[in-house]
């Protein structure tokens, strides 16, 4: 039985929704490993909570999310940092497990792996931010060019190591999304509310489409929320909150689409399969990881970034698109099978050598 210990990201509990896709990224490999006969020990901060899991919390300072930072930002390290807290402790108990996995977009943990003698991989979470961060993640990937894994081809292009990244997609416990053939005259938006993930252009193209906006996530910069609040007073919005998977579902699968409005390289786009899983089509700007998930036409639209009429001639032309279109698109290439093979595969490779 392998042992497997999971660094988690530093910006916030898991289930706080701060860690965004990764939180998700990160349970479901948890369920899928376990069933898969590995024990999965995870390491992340107090506060921390994933149904049937092994959690170690500990104690410390969260980080700043890195996508707030600009490229050039140095690397910060607050007082008393969880991360490096987390790295302590799991440097003494590394004996005890055959594989290490970091799931933190921070410079600390790149810049420990040379001083592990268990074998570390990487799992990256976003697409290149930082000039710092490439550096230290291109230095550790020259010394250990499999250990780098990805969500997409997209999101790999954007740092110098791009061609020797693991791409593994994203899969979903599909078992938790329900089709729903029918469907109300309304729109989703999902995702922390942030500016990289340019809520006002879905808020705008609701507006000049007059079709009722959905909002579903975590506000993460109230400033930003409270701006577009003030920027669109007669758009037809409403804020649903940060919901669990089941209560999300329950709205987002009566929605006539999903709107994805990412401002940055989305490295994947958890939310698109989500909606799909569920018939939902999805309309997204043609960048990153949605553009590889959406299929122009048939599951949805891919738009010219950052133009909301794009976004509004694509409501528009929602009704051509066959919901069980969208489901069976789910089924055939994000299933937690077949993303637990690769992920099984990887890890495997990396206990053998
Ligand atoms: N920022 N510093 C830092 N570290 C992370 O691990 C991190 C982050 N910002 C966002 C984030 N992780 C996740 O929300 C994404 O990886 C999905």
């Amino acid at each position: 039985m392998h042992k497997i210990l999971f660094m988690s990201t530093p910006v916030g509990a898991l289930s706080s929704g701060i860690g965004g896709g990764v939180e998700l990224t990160l349970y479901n490999l948890i369920q899928e490993m376990q069933k898969r006969g590995y024990d999965i020990t995870t390491v992340a901060p107090k506060k921390s909570y994933f149904a049937n899991a092994k959690i170690v919390e500990i104690e410390g300072n969260v980080h700043i999310p890195a996508q707030t930072q600009g490229r050039d930002i140095p690397t910060i390290m607050p007082e008393n940092s969880v991360l490096a807290n987390m790295w302590e402790y799991a440097r003494t108990v590394q004996g005890d497990y055959d594989l290490i996995v970091n799931f933190a977009f921070d410079w600390l943990p790149f810049y420990l792996t040379p001083f592990f003698s268990t074998p570390i991989a990487q799992f990256i979470s976003m697409g290149s931010l930082s000039d710092s961060l490439d550096e230290i993640m291109n230095r550790v990937a020259q010394k250990y060019p499999q250990h780098f894994g990805v969500y997409t081809k997209s999101q790999a292009n954007t740092f110098p190591f791009a061609d020797i990244c693991e791409i593994l997609g994203s899969g979903l416990d599909l078992s938790l999304y329900q089709y729903s053939e029918k469907f109300d005259h309304k729109l989703a938006w999902l995702g922390r509310v942030a500016p990289e993930k340019a809520l006002e252009d879905a808020v705008r193209a609701s507006d000049i489409s007059r079709v009722p906006l959905l909002i579903f996530g975590k506000i993460q910069d109230e400033e930003y929320w409270q701006k577009i609040v003030q920027q669109y007073p007669d758009a037809p919005m409403d804020y649903r909150g940060f919901l669990s998977t089941q209560d999300l579902q329950d709205e987002l699968r009566q929605c006539q689409g999903l709107l994805m409005t990412p401002r940055w390289i989305e490295a994947f786009g958890n939310v698109a399969i989500e909606a799909l899983a569920c018939g939902v089509p999805v309309i997204a700007y043609a960048r990153g990881g949605p553009a590889e998930i959406v299929e122009d036409g048939k599951t949805g639209f891919l738009v010219t970034p950052d133009s909301v009429e794009g976004l509004v001639d694509a409501i528009h032309k929602l009704p051509r698109i066959n919901r069980r279109d969208c489901r069976l698109a789910v089924e055939e290439r994000y299933s937690l099978e077949v993303w637990g093979d690769r992920f099984e595969l990887w890890f495997k490779k990396l206990i053998a050598s």
